[in-house]
């Protein structure tokens, strides 16, 4: 069964790892908070949820308890098909980010290749993607990958003609644009990312950093693709005004969606999506 080309999906990403709370006091950092976000998200219309997990001083972790504890924390609340991200924050070694799959989520996020972050480097060498990669088809664990810039979505072809498709058989990926040092959150850098997309690739979703969220958001839709949308990604609704919720944000996404005449998918038709046991 194929989930039918008007379904939306939606996912949302509420907490990053680069925000502070102390800065934005409504981003979700402890389990209470993301149990509620994620209901609340799923109720808006989102299907996945990407999770970044924070500490008792709500600076980001990659605390193996705390990680267990947040999905199961998510798996109670809600339906969202669980991904963890595995690249945390910029200050996290890569064999800590390798560990993140022993907290058993649905899905985990897997950048295909090193970007300036900034004025740090999100680090993702070569053979880290490819250990990353083979442990999480080793486990069922369904990557989405993460690209940054174009060389990336090239080295998704690579990596996939080297190991195969993920377990499912789906290959569900999501262009993060708009991060200096990555590439501009624009209408042609998609369009040229989308053409570039290897054989293989099943979906794709798109997410724009800060001012480019809606652009990159509108662009996405209008080629038919998926949105991921949150406050790991923008932290405004309007110029100037705060986002006062994830759910806000979700139900952003939703409004564009109906503009486009696309439903958001379910969690279930999420699992499909990716090539997940239902
Ligand atoms: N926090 C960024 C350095 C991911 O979640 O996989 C990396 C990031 C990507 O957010
Ligand atoms: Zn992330």
């Amino acid at each position: 069964m194929t989930v039918a080309a008007d379904r939306l999906l939606i996912t949302v990403a509420p907490t990053g790892a680069e925000t502070s709370k102390a800065d934005c006091p409504q981003l979700p950092t402890t389990p209470e908070e993301i149990a509620h976000t994620a209901a609340e998200c799923e109720a808006a219309g989102a299907a996945m949820i990407h999770i970044h997990v924070r500490d008792g001083e709500h600076a980001p972790t990659l605390d193996l308890a705390l990680l267990k504890e947040w999905v199961a924390a998510v798996r109670e609340s809600s339906s969202l098909v669980v991904q963890l991200s595995t690249g945390g924050s910029v200050h996290d070694p890569l064999d800590a980010r390798l560990r993140v799959l022993e907290a058993e989520p649905d899905s985990c996020s897997l950048t295909m290749g090193t970007t300036n972050f900034g004025d740090d480097v999100f680090l993702n060498p070569w053979p880290f993607v490819r250990e990353l990669y083979q442990a999480a088809v080793e486990r069922g664990i369904v990557p989405e990958f993460e690209l940054f810039d174009l060389g990336q979505v090239h080295a998704l072809g690579r990596l996939l003609a080297l190991h195969g498709p993920p377990s499912g058989g789906k290959v569900h990926c999501d262009f993060v644009m708009g991060v200096p040092g990555g590439m501009p959150g624009t209408t042609p850098a998609l369009v040229a990312g989308v053409a570039a997309l290897p054989d293989g690739v099943t979906s794709w979703s798109a997410t724009g950093i800060g001012r480019s969220t809606l652009a990159v958001a509108m662009a996405s839709l209008s080629m038919g693709g998926h949105l991921r949308v949150g406050m790991e990604d923008v932290l405004t609704i309007a110029r100037g005004v705060p986002v006062k919720s994830n759910a806000e944000l979700v139900s952003r996404a939703v409004a564009l969606g109906e503009l486009a005449q696309r439903t958001p998918m379910t969690p279930a038709e999420c699992r499909e999506l990716l090539g997940l046991p239902a």
